[in-house]
């Protein structure tokens, strides 16, 4: 491992309240005496916060008045000495106090991930935890938090470990019985048999479990649409709690489709308001707007029709071409009688006064975060992981293999060593600077 100290901000560029940049390595004590001085240094204690004002260690010129707090190695993220500076968030003064950092002898700019490099090569967390703090970063809902969480707190690696715990033992005993085969009766091939198969079978229960990364950070679309005036843009404009979208009572308000973000309990989604859609465009322009509602509908993860409830007889489905709706909302039912708009399966709402928003928030949040439910769930999302475990499964399978003709005990513990390695490798227990590599790459810089 490289030993010099590195540096990088921990929070993204732009314009903040306050922004983080984190220092570690052998050298942060003599990063807080070029910076604050040695009163500072000197008075220096792990966890504990100091305010100071950092100056440039070769220009003497003040970078900003700011808190720092420092952590002595072992007992920090990285393992390694630490220091966290809370500067403000000015991008101009993160970049100089970066800059007045790395003039201390020694110390380099971070790359991405190195932090938690460092703190998997100290033995702070093992390589499944290592992977999983990006999952906690870039999930998009509840679920894949949690998930996120429980990796990181190593269930996963928990159940990865007993397994290999059995495997070690058996291997134990396969090599005891190799030892004494000469005097030993025939190999009790038939315990053996069901040992392996009970790995096998919990290996293959995490494979399954895996859902990779790619959805990781995808959030659920969620589109409306319907006829031209529905009501769709203050259907939007009500479900955000603002009047982001231009609404009017001419049709064809709505040109381009408009996405906004909206926080549901189970997490974020895209909502997308459309153009009305209509029997017959007007011109070329409105028929060009319907083409692309209908190009969003088909992407949608959800599609819910807006019929306004005010027009006598519903359009039927067919005005908004094939699409067909996961859920009908009536709409402006404040302005109908209400014996009228009983229809079941159809939910009125008003954007005017709130009637049937909570119901609809509450329908599209479970029906785009339905995982949210299954609460003990633990799922496997690296790609590395997966392929670790397809080895170590394969190698199962061809000991089982082996097994039907009453294999040398050596070949049935050499496959065993296999299967091993593999789970070893999922953890950790065995890496190469390759591997390290790949999944580092992959991290923001400061993490
Ligand atoms: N009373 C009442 N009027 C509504 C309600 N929702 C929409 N309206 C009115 O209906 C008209 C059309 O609303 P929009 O939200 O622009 O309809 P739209 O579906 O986005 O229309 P296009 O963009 O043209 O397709 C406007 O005059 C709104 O004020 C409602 O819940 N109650
Ligand atoms: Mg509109």
């Amino acid at each position: 491992m490289d030993p010099r100290t590195i540096v990088a901000p921990m929070t993204p560029a732009g314009v903040s309240a306050v922004a983080a940049i984190r220092v570690s390595g052998p050298q942060v004590r003599d990063v807080v005496l070029a910076l604050f001085g040695e009163k500072a240094a000197g008075r220096l204690e792990p966890r504990r916060a100091c305010l100071g004002t950092a100056h440039d260690p070769k220009t003497g010129e003040t970078v900003d008045s700011l808190l720092y707090l420092f952590f002595e190695g072992p007992n920090s993220y990285t393992g390694e000495d630490t220091l966290e500076l809370y500067p403000h968030g000015n991008p101009l003064i993160v970049r100089e106090l970066i800059q007045a950092i790395r003039k201390v002898e020694g110390v380099r700019l971070a790359e991405p991930g190195e932090f938690t490099r460092r703190a998997f090569l100290n033995g702070k967390m093992d390589l499944v935890q290592a992977e999983s703090v990006a999952d906690v970063i870039h999930s998009a809902n509840r679920a894949e938090l949690k998930n996120a969480h429980r990796l990181l707190s190593g269930a996963l690696s928990q159940k990865i470990q007993e397994l290999n715990e059995q495997v070690k033992d058996m291997s134990a005993r396969l090599e005891l019985d190799v030892d004494f085969a000469e005097e030993e009766a025939d190999p009790d091939y038939d315990s053996w048999r069901k040992r392996i198969v009970a790995i096998g079978e919990k290996i293959s229960e995490i494979l399954q479990s895996f859902r990779g990364k790619e959805n990781l950070s995808r959030l659920p679309l969620v589109v409306l649409y319907g006829a031209p005036n529905a009501g769709k843009s203050s259907l939007t404009n009500a479900l955000l709690g603002e009047d982001r979208i231009l609404v009017s009572n001419i049709p064809g308000t709505t040109r381009d489709f408009v996405e906004v973000r909206l926080f549901l309990p189970g997490g974020e989604i895209r909502l997308v308001d459309t153009a009305g859609i209509a029997d017959q465009a007007t011109d070329s322009l409105d028929a060009l707007s319907m083409e692309k509602s209908k190009a969003i509908l088909k992407e949608a993860d959800l599609k819910i029709h807006v019929v306004d409830g005010t027009v006598a007889a519903l359009p039927a489905a067919t005005s908004a071409d094939s699409a067909s709706a996961d859920f009908t909302v009536v709409s402006k039912s404040d302005l109908l009688e209400s014996p009228a708009r009983q229809a079941k399966d159809i939910l009125p709402v008003s954007s005017k006064t709130g009637e049937g928003l909570a119901e609809l928030k509450r329908f599209i949040n479970d029906a785009v975060f339905t995982e949210s439910r299954d609460t003990e769930d633990l799922w496997i999302t690296s790609e590395r992981e997966r392929a670790c475990l397809a080895e170590a499964f394969d190698g199962v399978k061809r000991a089982l293999d082996l097994l039907q003709n009453r294999p040398a005990v050596e070949l049935l513990a050499f496959e065993m060593q296999l299967v091993r390695r593999s789970l070893q490798s999922i953890v950790g227990e065995i890496s190469s600077e390759d591997i390290l590599q790949s999944i580092f790459a992959g991290f923001c810089i400061g993490k």
